[in-house]
């Protein structure tokens, strides 16, 4: 028997897999604590380029947060518990200048995806570090990842190094692929194709 309550919450199209599959292009990267950072950069309210090195991003206060996880390729993870800092804390704590309508998001290797600010600002969204009350795996994104459940799963970028604040619109590494620029899950926002006015940069 499916259980009713899990169907309400897939998304059409999706189904749910066996165990929890794990997807990504190109490889795993290694972690050295001693040179990461996460930089946040582009459109500050000071001007100023703010890296946290991770002793200081580490120790920022986490939250917990249970949500499902939806790739595009129609795959859904159900139930995932996500230990993290709200993006909402970096806005906070890196205020973006009034004029920043949209993020990149950049992971490690050139990977990034775009979201608009109010997406970036949501209460679920993450910068997770943990999964299960455990930290990371590496291949899931230690050290650090973002969430994103509302949207499809690319935009949960792994391995993430830098946030970048954009007064304008730019589509990252899939949605300059041919995947649509906003990606709700729920729309069925898929591919490039079904993007209407006013969904992409011009
Ligand atoms: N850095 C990076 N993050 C990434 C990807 C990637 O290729 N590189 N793939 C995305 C895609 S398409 C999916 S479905 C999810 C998969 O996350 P999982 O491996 O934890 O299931 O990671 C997303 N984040
Ligand atoms: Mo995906």
């Amino acid at each position: 028997m499916p259980d009713p309550t899990e169907e309400t919450r897939l998304p059409p199209g999706q189904y749910v897999p066996r165990g929890r599959p794990v997807l990504h292009y190109g490889r795993v990267p290694g972690f050295r604590p001693e040179s990461w950072n996460l930089s946040v950069f582009g459109a500050t309210a000071s001007g100023e380029e703010i890296r946290f090195t991770w002793p200081e991003f580490s120790a920022l206060p986490r939250v917990t947060l249970i949500a499902d996880f939806h790739c595009v390729t129609k795959f859904s993870i159900m139930g995932n518990e996500w230990g993290g800092v709200p993006a909402g804390a970096l806005l906070e704590a890196v205020p973006p200048d009034p004029g920043v309508t949209h993020v990149m998001i950049w992971g490690e290797y050139g990977y990034s995806a775009n979201l608009r600010l109010s997406d970036f600002a949501r209460d679920s969204t993450l910068f997770a570090l943990e999964l299960d009350e455990k930290p990371l795996s590496a291949e899931r994104g230690f050290p650090v990842r973002v969430v994103v459940p509302h949207l499809y799963a690319w935009k949960s970028v792994k391995w993430v190094r830098a946030v970048e604040y954009l007064v304008a619109d730019r589509r990252g590494f899939w949605e300059e692929r041919g995947y649509h620029n906003l990606g709700d899950p729920w729309r069925e926002q898929r591919y490039a194709y079904q993007e209407e006015p006013g969904d992409g940069p011009a």
